[in-house]
């Protein structure tokens, strides 16, 4: 039998409104419900991707009325065709299992646009989407690992080739144990690098008395830390940790998805995406001069 979402495990997975949802479903038909045996609405699992396609498009200034009809392709088009048509181009390739010709445009858009360019504006939002592609079950785990590997790839190459200053300051990127999600910490890498820092880059998954243990010895002015699962009770004492035994003009930065729950503090920041990650690390001066 297929899985079904009541209207509660809606709002939990998109956090939108019993009220919006209700309307946009009444007034617009862009989400279709039935009636359960008990008499409440049930969704198809695929109505959690659609409806975060529509806020999404909501959110960039698209009227619900004119979006509400498309079907979920359309909307990803919607969504990027203007900003990034390099996605949708990308995204088809992954869907048609053409994955020789999928890294093929990878290195070639990387060498027309820039990797940094590429990775924050095109690999990020890309993943996002393969992500819950992946999650609806249109997209196999195999298109997902070969994509988030042959990205994984161009973005280290990247990281390891350009040159940082004599005199830079060090930031270390990393994720709490059995945190394997990696690619956030990965641009996040890529862009403090290009903004003059030495980076440590330690990969995901390390034990916070290991990530003490590189920061007392490194002793890095950023310590920067991916969150993508939401539910990990620890991580604010974790985090916490970090920051009382790190040096007091260290500053620990958390972001990704995961990260919405921590409360931030004055060496605790919580980063909302990665143009303000970059956007810190542009201010804080890299240089130790
Ligand atoms: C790829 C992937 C994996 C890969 C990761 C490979 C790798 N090397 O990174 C592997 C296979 C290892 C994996 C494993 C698991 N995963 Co997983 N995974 C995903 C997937 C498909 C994509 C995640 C991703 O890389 N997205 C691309 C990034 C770029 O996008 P993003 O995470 O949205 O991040 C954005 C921002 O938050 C920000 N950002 C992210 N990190 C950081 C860090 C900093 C510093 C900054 C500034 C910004 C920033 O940048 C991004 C662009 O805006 C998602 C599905 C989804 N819809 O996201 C599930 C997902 C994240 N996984 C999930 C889970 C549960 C798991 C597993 C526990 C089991 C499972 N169900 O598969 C395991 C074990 C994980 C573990 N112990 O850590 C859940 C998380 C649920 C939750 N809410 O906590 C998701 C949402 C899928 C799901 N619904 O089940 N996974």
């Amino acid at each position: 039998m297929p899985t079904t979402f009541t209207t509660s495990k809606i709002i939990a997975a998109t956090g939108i409104s019993k009220e919006l949802l209700y309307a946009w479903e009444a007034r617009y038909a862009a989400v279709v419900s039935t009636q359960g045996a008990t008499g409440r609405r049930q969704y198809e699992a695929s109505a959690v991707r659609r409806i975060r396609l529509l806020q999404k498009l909501v959110g960039k200034g698209s009227k619900i009325s004119s979006v509400a009809t498309l079907k979920d392709e359309e909307l990803v088009v919607a969504l990027y065709h203007q900003s990034a048509p390099e996605l949708i181009e990308l995204l088809n390739l992954l869907r048609t299992r053409a994955f020789a010709a999928f890294e093929s445009q990878v290195a070639a858009f990387c060498e027309r646009l820039g990797v940094l360019d590429f990775t924050t504006r095109i690999a990020l939002p890309l993943m996002a989407e393969v992500g819950e592609e992946w999650e609806a079950g249109k997209l196999s785990v195999a298109a997902e690992h070969f994509a988030t590997s042959t990205l994984r790839i161009y973005i280290s190459a990247e990281l390891r080739i350009t040159p940082i200053a004599r005199r830079a300051k060090t930031a270390l990127f990393t994720t709490l144990s059995d945190e394997r999600h990696e690619l956030g910490i990965l641009a996040a890498a890529l862009v403090a690098r290009y903004s003059g820092w030495a980076c440590l880059y330690l990969g995901p998954n390390l034990q916070v008395d290991e990530i003490i243990d590189v920061a007392r010895h490194s002793r890095p002015k950023l310590i920067t830390i991916g969150l993508t699962s939401e539910d990990r009770g620890s991580a604010q004492t974790e985090l916490e940790r970090i920051v009382d035994v790190t040096a007091k003009d260290a500053i620990v930065c958390v972001g990704g998805k995961g990260a919405r729950k921590i409360k931030g503090g004055a060496r605790l920041l919580v980063v909302k995406s990665i143009q303000e990650f970059a956007a810190l690390v542009g201010t804080v001066p890299a240089s130790a001069q």
